[in-house]
């Protein structure tokens, strides 16, 4: 998978190099790729934002070293068409749902906004020209953050774990809480390891009897009851019951 991501703070991304998603990109999983959208401004002090038509607060940013970024980088691949993603709070919410989704996508551009946002005729335009695949408006959740560069990491991680290849273990990816597939929509129990017995307290006695049936219940049970306590909101909750 082809990622790129339009930025005012190219050095956010560094995280994108280490652990999981380094040894991805090392292996060629996912090619990422940063742009910094201050070198496609034309002006002495690289303008990236103007005052909002209509008046109030905060800047808004220009559509014009947006567009002139977002055409660059589709210009330098002529086989394939990007999906433009961009993140905003006001988007529809990017769940396990999409990010499964979105594995079956060859290409990705972030645009990432600061300030107000970015002027909305960059996602209409986008959204209507045959040499892109999409444009997604998404947020990570009901909260509000000051750009797009934490949501992109967000979303780009919840991707590219799920790419054959980039986790070791194919199935600590399928029993994930929310996995697709799963019955119902659970967050995970506890998890124990070494020691059996820890500041006086113990493993829970199924765990060592190597019954995976009562086990794999137990496991099960757990779900439900977290989920009940932390998430009564999730559409598992109650329905298991009766
Ligand atoms: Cl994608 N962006 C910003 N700025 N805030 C958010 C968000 C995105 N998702 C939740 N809050």
């Amino acid at each position: 998978m082809r990622i790129d991501v339009v930025t005012i703070f190219p050095d956010y991304f560094t995280p994108l190099t280490l652990s999981l998603l380094g040894k991805a990109s090392a292996s060629g999983l996912i090619e990422v790729c940063v742009h910094d959208l201050r070198t496609f401004t034309h002006d002495r002090h690289n303008t990236v934002d103007d005052s909002p038509y209509g008046g109030g607060p905060g800047m808004v940013m220009s559509p014009i070293p947006w567009g002139e970024a977002l055409d660059a980088i589709a210009a330098k691949e002529k086989t394939l068409r990007p999906v433009l993603v961009v993140p905003t709070p006001s988007g529809a919410v990017f769940d396990q749902r999409a990010a499964q989704a979105w594995t079956a996508d060859p290409w990705l551009v972030f645009a990432c906004g600061r300030y107000e946002g970015i002027d909305a005729r960059v996602a209409q335009h986008y959204a209507k020209s045959s040499e892109w695949a999409g444009v997604r408006e998404v947020g990570i959740g009901d909260y509000v953050l000051a750009g797009g560069e934490a949501a992109t990491l967000v979303i780009v991680e919840a991707i590219a774990r799920l790419l054959p290849g980039v986790v070791g273990n194919e199935a600590s990816v399928t029993d994930d809480s929310f996995a697709a597939g799963s019955m119902a929509q659970l967050v995970e129990g506890p998890v124990f390891t070494k020691p059996q017995e820890w500041r006086g307290l113990a493993v829970p006695e199924v765990l060592l009897s190597g019954h995976h049936g009562q086990i794999a219940t137990w496991r099960a049970e757990q779900a439900r009851l977290r989920t009940a306590q932390v998430r009564p909101e999730l559409a598992a909750d109650g329905q298991m019951d009766h």
